[in-house]
């Protein structure tokens, strides 16, 4: 258990270099610095931005899974979907049975022979580069380019209640034995030079969706270090995961753990806030 508590001279310092217009992560970032355990930074910076913000992400919401009745199914017009676990904050849904076996070998059939050594956003430049912090090979799918993409692009416009031109097109990775992905955030910094030119094209991303094509043999989870919490990769399981502002605030640092053992294959759908093009 931590002996730090949140004392109100710490909640007016924060309240003081965020209405200074002190970036989110550069708060975290000093608190840290300064002795204060990230998991009660982060509880601090999250409360004072709900006081100061609300939650919501604009006029049109956010994408979301609806639970209000806690249901364990979810009957979408194409599939029946099992609820295996949730949590509020972040929030994180875990999905059983979001694609057959026929969808998964089928994604991994087409995107196959397309398979480059996966590159991230370069966040100054706005274009993409081969980087350590991601040792999987990968590659994406343009929106609605196969019949199968249209099909699982469809099932998650209505899992997540955001139309299907918000999405980018579906990202496929694979990983081989000790391949990982880093923690990472998957909003974009607004604050890095390259910004606008990839907001330009559909606005933040809010939310994202990890389709599990495999079940490797050991090791690969999908993992949210600023909440402990770890999801098994599960050929046919989805994790979704929501962020309704580009700070770390929202707790959604994530990264995929070292495979330990087999071929680890996920496909990622990253939701826009506006029409992506
Ligand atoms: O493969 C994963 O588990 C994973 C982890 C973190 C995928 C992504 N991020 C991603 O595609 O953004
Ligand atoms: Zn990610």
């Amino acid at each position: 258990m931590s002996s730090q508590t949140v004392t109100p001279e710490l909640r007016d310092w924060i309240r003081e270099q965020l209405q200074a217009g002190c970036r989110t992560d550069d708060v975290l970032q000093a608190m840290q610095a300064s002795g204060w355990e990230r998991a009660i930074a982060l509880a601090a910076l999250q409360g004072m931005l709900q006081d100061v913000e609300g939650d919501e992400a604009g006029p049109d919401g956010m994408p979301h899974i609806e639970l209000s009745t806690a249901p364990n199914r979810l009957v979408l017009p194409d599939r029946t979907v099992d609820v295996l676990a949730t949590l509020a904050l972040p929030r994180v849904v875990v999905l059983g049975g979001f694609l057959s076996d026929e969808e998964c070998d089928g994604l991994v059939a087409l995107a196959n022979s397309r398979l480059a050594r996966s590159e991230t956003v370069v966040a100054d430049t706005g274009g993409s580069e081969v980087n350590s912090a991601r040792t999987s090979e990968g590659m994406f799918f343009e929106r609605g380019e196969s019949a199968l993409c249209e099909r699982i692009e469809a099932r998650i416009a209505a899992l997540v209640h955001w139309p299907v031109s918000h999405g980018e097109g579906l990202q496929v990775l694979r990983y081989r034995p000790g391949a990982q992905y880093l923690p990472h955030h998957d909003y974009f910094d607004p604050h890095q030079p390259g910004a606008s030119t990839i907001l330009s094209r559909g606005g933040q991303r809010l939310a994202t969706l990890v389709m599990y094509l495999n079940t490797p043999d050991g090791g690969g989870a999908t993992t949210f270090p600023d909440v402990g919490l770890e999801v098994a990769p599960i050929k046919g399981h989805a994790v979704f995961f929501s962020y309704p502002r580009p700070d770390a605030a929202t707790r959604t640092l994530h990264g995929g753990a070292p495979v330990q053992a087999g071929e680890k294959w996920v496909a990622t759908k990253w939701l826009r806030q506006r029409e992506f093009r």
